[in-house]
C-alpha cells in the first residue's frame, strides 16, 4: 500500500472514523494537523493541493487525495471483515453511512462543534436560529439508531462493520452537543461494546 497521510483536525469525529478504521485493521497512518478554527483548510495551498472543498479529513494515498471521511474508511477497509461479504449487507452498511452523513452528522456533530469548540456566544444569529431544528433532527437520528440497535448487536446484524465505526464516531461524544445518551439505552450498550473491542482507539488518542 502507498504511504498514507491523514490531513485532519484531531477533535473531529470525521477524522477519528478514519483513525479508528485504520486501528482496527492495523494500518499505520501519518497524521498532519490543521486548525479549522483558524481557517487552515481554507488557504490557497490547501484548496489547491489537498481539497478544493476546504475541509478535512482528507486521506492522502501516495500523491492522491481522498476527501470525505466515509469514502476514506471504505478505501482502507476494502477486502476486510469491516465490509460485509454479502451484497445486501454491504449495501445496508452503505445505507447507514449515508444516513450518518445526511441525518446524523449535520445535527449531532454540528451541535458538538458549535457548543463545545466554537462556543455559543461566538455563533452567528443564523447558527443560533438553526439550533432547535438540529436538536430535533439529532434526537430523531439517535432514536432511529437506538431502535435498530434494539434489534441487532451491530447496525448490520451480528458483525461489526464500517457502519458502526462511522456512527460511533459522533454518537459516543453526543453529550458534548447537548444530547442525553441516557435516553438511548441500546446506543449506550453498543458504545460500551465498541469501546471494549480489541484494536479500539479513543478519539483523543
Ligand atoms: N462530509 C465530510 C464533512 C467534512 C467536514 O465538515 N469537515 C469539517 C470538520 S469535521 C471541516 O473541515 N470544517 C472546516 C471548514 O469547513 O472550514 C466528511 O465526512 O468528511
Amino acid at each position: 500500500m502507498s504511504k498514507l497521510v491523514l490531513h485532519e483536525y484531531s477533535p473531529s469525529g470525521n477524522c477519528y472514523k478514519i483513525r479508528l478504521t485504520a486501528a482496527h485493521l492495523g494500518i499505520p497512518i501519518e497524521r498532519r494537523e490543521y486548525d479549522i478554527l483558524k481557517g487552515e483548510t481554507r488557504t490557497p495551498a490547501f484548496l489547491g493541493g489537498v481539497n478544493a472543498n476546504g475541509r478535512i479529513p482528507v486521506l492522502q494515498v501516495g500523491d492522491r487525495f481522498l476527501p470525505e471521511s466515509n469514502a476514506a474508511c471504505f478505501y482502507l477497509a476494502e477486502g476486510s471483515a469491516l465490509i460485509p461479504a454479502d451484497a445486501f449487507d454491504r449495501a445496508d452498511m452503505l445505507r447507514w453511512m449515508f444516513f450518518e452523513q445526511y441525518n446524523h452528522e449535520p445535527n449531532v456533530a454540528t451541535l458538538r462543534f458549535w457548543l463545545a469548540y466554537v462556543g455559543e456566544a461566538q455563533l452567528t444569529d443564523l447558527q443560533k436560529a438553526l439550533i432547535p431544528g438540529k436538536i430535533a433532527a439529532g434526537e430523531a437520528a439517535m432514536t432511529l439508531l437506538d431502535e435498530q440497535l434494539g434489534r441487532s448487536p451491530f447496525l448490520v446484524g451480528d458483525a461489526f462493520s464500517l457502519a458502526d465505526i462511522c456512527l460511533f464516531a459522533y454518537s459516543h461524544v453526543a453529550e458534548a452537543g447537548g444530547f442525553d445518551l441516557g435516553r438511548w439505552p441500546h446506543v449506550q450498550r453498543w458504545i460500551a461494546a465498541i469501546a471494549a473491542m480489541p484494536g479500539h482507539v479513543t478519539i483523543d488518542a
